[in-house]
Order: C-alpha cells, then sequence, then structure tokens
C-alpha cells in the first residue's frame, strides 16, 4: 500500500465494526478535526498532521509493525494473537472483553486438567495453543473462522475458546465459561520508531498526553459546595480529591466554599456524607479535559 505522503502521522483505525465508533469519539474527544467518510480509505485532519487509515482490524498490528502506519487503535487481543513487534502506548477503555474457554453446561470439564485430550474450537490458535503449552495440557486445538459458540452442538469441538462481554452468546448457546485467559480492550499501539525522539516523536508524545488527559476526565466530577470552616477537615477526608481542593472565604462569616476534582466511583456515598458532615449547594459538574 502506498504512502499518500510522509507529511503526515498516519494512525490506522478499524473501519467498520464495534471499535469504530468509540475509536472516532476518543479521536474527536482529543481534538483532532476531521471527517470520516464511509468507504474512504483515508482521512486527513484539518488541525493537525495526522490522517487516518481505515482498514480491517486484523491488518491493523502488522501495518503498524511494518510502518505503513505509525499508530493504530486496536483490540489487545488481535496484538496477541499475532505476535505483533509493535508498543502498546495507552489502554483506552473500550472495547474490553475476556478470552474464556467455555463448555456445554452439562459437560464436566471445569479445571485445566479435565480438558487434557479435548478438543477445543477457537480463532485464537495462537493465544489458546501458549495457555495449554503453559499449562502442560494436551488438548486438541481446532482452528476455525468464526462462530466458535455452534462447535460443541455440530460436534466440531467439546469446548470453545472465544471472547466474552456480556456473555449473551454463551448462554444462548448453553455454554458456561470456566477458565480465563486473558482480559482485552482496545489499545493504541505504535511503530518504536514513530514513538521515539524522531520525526513524529513529539507529536505522538502530545497525543497520548490528551489521551490520558480525556480518558482521566471521564472518571471524574468537578464538585462545588459551601460549608462551615469548621467542617473542612471532614469534608477533606470525604472527598479524596485529585489534589488539595480549592478552599474559598465567602461573605458569610465562618462560610467556605470548596472546589475538588472528584473520581466518580466514590460519587453517592460521598454526597450523602458531605451533607451529614455540613455541606450545603452542592454542585457536581462534568470536567471535559484534564492537563496533569
Ligand atoms: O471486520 P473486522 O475484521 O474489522 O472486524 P471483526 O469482525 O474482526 O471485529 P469486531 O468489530 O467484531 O471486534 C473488534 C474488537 O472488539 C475485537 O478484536 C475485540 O478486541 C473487541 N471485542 C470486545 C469483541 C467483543 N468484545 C466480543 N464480544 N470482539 C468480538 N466479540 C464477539 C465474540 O467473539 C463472540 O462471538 O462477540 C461474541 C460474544 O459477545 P457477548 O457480548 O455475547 O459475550
Ligand atoms: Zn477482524
Amino acid at each position: 500500500m502506498q504512502r499518500l505522503s510522509d507529511d503526515n502521522l498516519r494512525i490506522a483505525i478499524q473501519s467498520n465494526g464495534r471499535l469504530t465508533r468509540p475509536t472516532l469519539d476518543l479521536l474527536h474527544g482529543i481534538g483532532l478535526d476531521f471527517e470520516a467518510h464511509e468507504r474512504r480509505l483515508f482521512t486527513r485532519c484539518r488541525n493537525l498532521d495526522v490522517e487516518l487509515l481505515f482498514v480491517r482490524d486484523d491488518d491493523i498490528p502488522e501495518y503498524v509493525q511494518d510502518r505503513v502506519a505509525d499508530l493504530g487503535v486496536v483490540g489487545r487481543n488481535v496484538v496477541l494473537e499475532q505476535s505483533a513487534r509493535v508498543e502498546e502506548l495507552e489502554p483506552l477503555g473500550f472495547g474490553r472483553c475476556t478470552l474464556s474457554i467455555a463448555v456445554p453446561r452439562d459437560a464436566p470439564l471445569a479445571s485445566v486438567e479435565a480438558l487434557a485430550g479435548k478438543r477445543i474450537a477457537t480463532t485464537h490458535p495462537v493465544s489458546l495453543r501458549r495457555f495449554l503449552a503453559e499449562r502442560a495440557v494436551d488438548a486438541e486445538v481446532v482452528e476455525i473462522r468464526g462462530g466458535a459458540e455452534l462447535a460443541p452442538a455440530l460436534d466440531i469441538a467439546d469446548a470453545i475458546c472465544d471472547l466474552v462481554s456480556t456473555g449473551t452468546t454463551l448462554r444462548v448457546h448453553d455454554l458456561v465459561p470456566v477458565i480465563d485467559l486473558w482480559e482485552s480492550e482496545a489499545v493504541m499501539i505504535g511503530h518504536a520508531d514513530a514513538v521515539g525522539d524522531g520525526r513524529w516523536g513529539p507529536l505522538v508524545e502530545r497525543l497520548r498526553t490528551r489521551i490520558r488527559g480525556l480518558l482521566m476526565a471521564r472518571r471524574l466530577k468537578y464538585v462545588t459546595l459551601n460549608a462551615p470552616a469548621a467542617s473542612v477537615p471532614e469534608i477533606r477526608e470525604i472527598l479524596p480529591a485529585m489534589k488539595s481542593p480549592t478552599i474559598v472565604p465567602l461573605a458569610d462569616e465562618g462560610m467556605v466554599a470548596v472546589h475538588a476534582a472528584v473520581e466518580e466511583a466514590v460519587f453517592w456515598d460521598a454526597m450523602e456524607r458531605l451533607k451529614e458532615a455540613g455541606a450545603s449547594e452542592i454542585l457536581v459538574l462534568p470536567v471535559e479535559k484534564v492537563l496533569p
């Protein structure tokens, strides 16, 4: 495949699949100004020296390894399965799934040892063989192209090894997961030469900082509240702020306003305890971007 030009950093992304929408949202979120046209191979960003290459996800690790693209966004599972020589730069928090071995509900195959001598159908033969070798289990790996969940019913295999996210596919086919091999999520990968000190290093670093800032912002809320100054020590304990909170005196004697960025996970519980500690007018605002 020919490069459009050497004037742009090239990022390979999935053209049409589960990762496409969250990947486009992420790239827009970090400030890349572009339009994604269906059935176009390339698109250029208007505001940065970046171009996007839209391809099948299976091609992305190899394209980055061969420097057809400098960076890529792809499931870690694809990188592992292809043993591609690329660097994993940033976990992206979407496309989460687990590679699991599953068996028919009534099969007594709940342990790794019980798989010895059995047939396991998978589209992830490299990962499965590696796992079985590590555990010294002698099972037959049946390589298939897709639809692993059908293999036991068709008597092609006794078990399957497939990606699971909600678990619905397994349930519908009366299968139960018994062993997890590893977890995966979408990751940004890069070619070592694009990441280092070379021509693109500074731009790659900027993009990575923005990604981290965007992902951190999604986990945070900005909380402002009013409280008696005497309650501040207790409030600081309840609000595990990113850094020290901002505390400003109010016109009312003995009252302060507290501003803090807080992890959303601690949220409702913390709000109720704040009220009990004397806080009032609690405002909770979304955080759009963070540059730590
Ligand atoms: O056309 P192209 O080759 O680009 O796409 P694709 O069809 O190969 O991939 P796609 O779009 O289906 O998935 C892209 C990536 O999404 C994968 O490489 C994973 O990193 C990630 N991902 C996350 C998943 C799943 N969750 C997932 N559940 N990929 C596939 N599945 C399949 C799984 O194989 C099984 O068939 O969904 C089914 C199970 O889903 P649940 O929700 O029923 O458990
Ligand atoms: Zn694919």
